[in-house]
């Protein structure tokens, strides 16, 4: 039994969740026409006990929220998608992204398929909102979680995707699946994000997907044991006065850090942390400019008392300070 007192711990938060009659996580936020939009997951309570496979993440389906701007109330437009509606899922819809070409939205999201092996599928729509219909296949060649998109300024799209532990990177090497594949040793390079231009018609990877190397100041890149800065999961891009910044999750040390670069493909050098640990093991986010202002959106386990499986998403303003540094955030004041 937990001695925590949840509600001091609520009375101390950054933030509140955007929404209490569900619980939602991982959210991916942009602004379509003047309005957020956010792609989370959407938790529940399955009843699988947790182990390190995360397999007591057992999401079903998805929910978008919207809202006019921060402050204002968080609207939940209903189910967008079912598991029960994509032909090759068969469990664990993890955490999703979206964007928008021409006047289509593209939903881009992780499942495991009847092998057991996390792929990522598309669908698509004409409203912001859903609801999305799945191709029928996943795309091929994917592997892993967490897929995150990038609108660069010349209208190239990237995807980004790629977690370990249970979401099986370390089983993939230079995009080939073996069982006895594994995590490097701590004194190796660490595994990277994996990254991918989509196809004109955003549904297929344009080409291989390359692996993205962080490095430290000194040019090396990030070793497996270096678990206070190396990648795990959550993937994120954005651009900041020509700069791209990679942002991410470290996973069991429960940091969201970033990297800098000049290319989408990186390398990314690390620059620091965005958020200190929150409330439940994982820590998922995304960053998006609204009305000149940049926002941070994540989530905690505050609302559920510390149930990990069972998230809230969150939005607090971000800021880059003069020389384009991210101020850290401590989700809950002292
Ligand atoms: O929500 C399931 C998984 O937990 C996500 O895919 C990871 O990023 C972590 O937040």
């Amino acid at each position: 039994m937990s001695d925590v007192d949840y509600s001091a711990v609520k009375a101390r938060a950054l933030s509140q969740p955007l929404v209490e009659h569900i619980y939602t996580a991982d959210p991916s936020a942009h602004v379509f026409d003047g309005r957020i939009y956010i792609y989370p997951s959407h938790d529940i309570e399955a009843g699988i006990a947790f182990n390190d496979n995360g397999d007591h993440f057992a999401m079903q389906d998805y929910h978008v929220l919207s809202l006019d701007g921060p402050g204002s109330k968080a609207v939940d437009h209903g189910v967008a998608l079912h598991i029960n509606d994509v032909p090759w899922a068969e469990r664990q819809m993890w955490a999703p992204d979206a964007a928008k070409k021409g006047d289509t939205y593209y939903f881009y999201f992780p499942a495991k398929n009847a092998a057991g092996r996390f792929q990522l599928g598309v669908a698509t729509g004409n409203s912001p909102t859903g609801p999305f219909k799945a191709e029928p296949e996943a795309m091929q060649g994917s592997y892993s979680i967490d897929p995150a998109v990038f609108a660069d300024d010349d209208g190239s799209y990237y995807l980004y995707f790629g977690g370990i532990w249970g979401g099986q990177l370390q089983q993939y090497r230079d995009n080939q699946y073996a069982a006895h594949y594994g995590e490097p040793a701590a004194t190796e390079p660490a595994l990277g994000p994996r990254v991918a231009k989509l196809t004109d018609d955003m549904l297929q990877f344009a080409e291989a997907p390359r692996e993205i190397v962080i490095l430290d100041q000194h040019g090396k890149p990030l070793l497996a044991g270096d678990t206070n800065r190396r990648f795990f999961e959550a993937s994120w891009l954005h651009k900041y006065q020509g700069k791209y910044y990679f942002s991410y999750s470290t996973g069991d040390t429960h940091f969201i850090c970033y990297a800098t670069g000049d290319s989408p493909y990186g390398p990314f050098t690390y620059q620091g942390r965005i958020l200190e640990p929150v409330v439940g093991w994982t820590t998922h986010h995304s960053i998006c400019q609204f009305n000149g202002r940049w926002y941070l959106f994540y989530h905690d386990s505050v609302l559920s008392a510390g149930v990990t499986h069972l998230r809230s998403v969150k939005m607090t303003e971000l800021q880059h300070d003069d020389q384009g540094r991210i101020r850290t955030l401590r989700p809950y004041r002292d």
